[in-house]
């Protein structure tokens, strides 16, 4: 008798119409190539990466509708009719009824720190991202986090890792007073803590302590389809409720938000800052102009911000989210068969693989998730990126290095981008190089830039 075929499989919830070809180059290629980069994944260049995991920052591969839109790009200095349609769609996905665009993320990050933060003021977060902290700081703000400990444990299986620990947060209350603390900055899911989300539980009782010191809550959006789908997926009494349902409720506990609409939205470029607060949106739209150009463009093109609202509207979709983080899924998976460390549980956006295990024998001042994504690109051009001490940079008052705990290579998956194949030929890639890993040396870095170090920092082999 016939087997009975079990339906578990999933696939894309989309065909492929365009191709853009990626070519392998050789080792002698790659060896020459990643010194020239300084050992820095962001020194590559592009042509000279396979399979580039790098970013999901921008690099997705929009819908023909998308791709329709852009050609009804309304590119009037005021007014533009594409503003109009994005606005409608902000107020209806994530329920702010005041939007400014803006160019990427940081541009909103900027806006957001120079309004509300005065000098010598906290901003408690679960988890510092890199141009987010530094936006704070460079207003004035002392960044403090405030994540629960098991976030920083790569192994610890618990669903909700980006949530925010109110032991810590009161113990900053009742330390510094709440008139220090202009906001609380929560993102989900946590880029930084290997793609860890909050449970909307936490965010309610966050939101409670803030309500009784009349703190506000401001929300970094960028990944919150994400943060919504691991709701729906793992805490009880949300598995019915839909992704646009999930991220408006989430969204409703914050003052504001903002989105580097290069990821959920599955663009090229954008940015979205949007509050309930009327006089904090006149003070950003006047700002705006200043930085970016006027506020019905905020540094984009009609075209950019047509293609971002059809986004919105695709990037609640539920298979659509769930093909996105199956695809992260099924690359855990297949690691695990080779006993590969990353940080657990899989995250949304990317595998993040754990260095300091997996090059236990250098110390982290020779940079080891450096070294492991330099390695990975040299053994198959698969481009990924350090997140470790690298990404920490330096303590603003002592000048030391900061040492995280968790010393991670990112590998990060571009939305609608590659197929199972490619992870396949990744992840033989990673296992070639954790099989070899006791023979791969350290670095030292000897070209370190003021900000974000990360980027454009430079290293030699020891
Ligand atoms: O790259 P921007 O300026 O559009 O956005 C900055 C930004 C803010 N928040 C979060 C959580 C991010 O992940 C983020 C940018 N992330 C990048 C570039 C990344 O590779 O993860």
């Amino acid at each position: 008798m016939a087997k009975k075929v079990i339906k578990k499989s999933w696939a894309e919830p989309f065909k492929i119409k365009v191709v853009e070809p990626i070519k392998m180059t050789t080792r002698e290629h790659r060896e020459r190539a990643i010194k020239t980069a300084g050992y820095n994944t962001f020194l590559l260049e592009s042509e000279d990466v396979y399979i580039d995991l790098l970013t999901d920052s921008g690099t997705n591969a929009m819908s023909d509708r998308q791709w329709a839109g852009m050609m009804v790009g309304d590119e009037a200095y005021a007014g533009s009719r594409n503003f109009y349609h994005l606005w409608n769609n902000v107020k209806k996905y994530y329920g702010m009824p005041y939007f400014v665009p803006t160019h990427q993320g940081r541009a909103a990050e900027h806006m957001i720190s120079q309004i509300l933060i005065k000098e010598g003021d906290y901003i408690p977060g679960n988890m510092y991202f890199t141009t987010t902290r530094l936006h704070q700081e460079l207003a004035g703000a002392t960044f403090v986090d405030v994540i629960v400990d098991e976030a920083h444990n790569p192994t610890n299986e618990k669903p909700f890792k980006g949530n925010i620990d109110l032991k810590k947060l009161k113990a900053l209350i009742n330390k510094v007073g709440a008139k220090k603390i202009p906001y609380v900055s929560m993102a989900g899911p946590v880029n930084m803590a290997g793609g860890q989300p909050f449970s909307m539980k936490n965010l309610k009782d966050v939101y409670k302590l803030c309500q009784s010191h009349k703190i506000k809550l401001w929300f970094d959006a960028t990944r919150a389809v994400e943060n919504a789908y691991f709701i729906k997926m793992r805490e009880r009494g949300y598995a019915k409720k839909t992704i646009a349902a999930i991220l408006k409720e989430m969204c409703s506990y914050f003052e504001g938000i903002w989105v580097s609409a290069k990821k959920d939205l599955m663009v090229n470029i954008g940015g979205i800052l949007a509050t309930k607060n009327k006089k904090f949106f006149e003070k950003a739209r006047n700002m705006v102009v200043v930085y970016e150009g006027l506020h019905t463009y905020g540094g984009l093109a009609g075209r950019d911000m047509e293609a971002m609202a059809i986004g919105l509207d695709e990037m609640v979709e539920f298979d659509n989210i769930r093909a996105r983080i199956g695809q992260v899924e099924y690359f855990g998976a297949e690691l695990d068969k080779y006993g590969v460390p990353y940080v657990r549980p899989v995250g949304g956006h990317a595998i993040f693989l754990d260095a300091k295990k997996i090059l236990s024998h250098l110390p982290q001042d020779q940079f080891p998730a450096q070294t492991l994504a330099a390695e990975l690109y040299l053994d198959s051009g698969v481009r990924g990126m350090e997140r470790g001490v690298v990404s920490a940079g330096r303590d603003q008052k002592t000048g030391e290095h900061r040492f995280p705990k968790l010393e991670l290579v990112r590998l990060t998956f571009p939305r609608r981008v590659y197929t199972q194949a490619h992870i396949d030929v990744a992840v033989e890639s990673i296992v070639a190089v954790y099989q070899n890993r006791k023979n791969i040396t350290g670095l030292k870095m000897i070209y370190e830039p003021e900000y974000l170090r990360f980027f454009q920092g430079r290293f030699e082999k020891l």
